[in-house]
């Protein structure tokens, strides 16, 4: 059993790095530095024909999508208990969350961030707003969750919707409502955020920005 993760400092790929660290499986972490097109290299589109962060190479394959990656490390390690086995009560709801995530914010923060570079510059700004309504919405409906007084989003246990949920509510600090400005969102992010392995995995990956002492 082999891993190899190719990530990005806060991309896509801190939600796996993250989960590796939490389930303290020995891999290999190689930076991709996509401000400076490293993800277009031939080298790195061999293992990732998108050109996209993460790639987790398993046993020598290399595999793609955040989501997914998070999912099949679950499933490989059962015994880490990061996501509910088929059959528990708990797991059509984090089957739901994680498509959602991965299928409904996912996007629209794609959307936000790379409005001008997917698409044309000069429609950026109509699907930027389009984008900043879907991401507020999918908050809305976090927070409607975290509003019954959950700890974490599945099972009152730490869950890969956790490690997928936190990093893209990350992404959201520079926009005009982050995440932190919804009252339970902002709860359950200073309890995640004083996690031992998410502290860790801002220090492998250099972030000194959206930290409990500094946000
Ligand atoms: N759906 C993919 C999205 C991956 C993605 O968009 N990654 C971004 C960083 S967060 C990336 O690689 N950007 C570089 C580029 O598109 O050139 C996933 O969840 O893994």
């Amino acid at each position: 059993m082999t891993y190899v993760l190719y990530y990005s400092p806060g991309a896509a790929s801190m939600a796996v790095h993250w989960m590796l660290i939490e389930t303290g499986l020995p891999f290999e972490a190689r930076l991709v530095d996509i401000d400076k097109g490293a993800q277009h290299t031939a080298e790195y589109r061999r293992l990732s024909p998108t050109g996209r962060v993460p790639t987790l190479v398993v046993d020598g394959v290399p595999r793609s999508e955040s989501a997914s990656l998070l999912m099949l490390l679950a499933e490989r390690h059962p015994a880490t208990a990061l996501a509910p086995s088929p059959g528990c009560a708990d797991r059509p709801e984090w089957m739901e969350l994680m498509i959602y995530l991965a299928n409904t914010l996912l996007p629209a923060m794609r959307d936000w961030f790379y409005a001008g570079i997917d698409g044309d510059p000069v429609g950026a700004d109509a699907v930027k707003a389009l984008a900043q309504k879907r991401i507020e919405q999918a908050w809305d409906r976090l927070e409607a969750l975290l509003s019954d007084g959950r700890a974490y989003f599945v099972g009152n246990a730490l869950s890969t919707v956790d490690f997928l949920a936190l990093v893209l509510m990350r992404w959201s600090r520079n926009m005009p409502r982050p995440a932190t400005t919804w009252e339970h969102l902002s709860m359950y992010i200073q309890r995640l955020r004083a996690l031992p392995s998410f502290i860790e995995v801002n220090a492998r990956e250099g972030l000194t920005d959206w930290s409990n002492s500094t946000a």
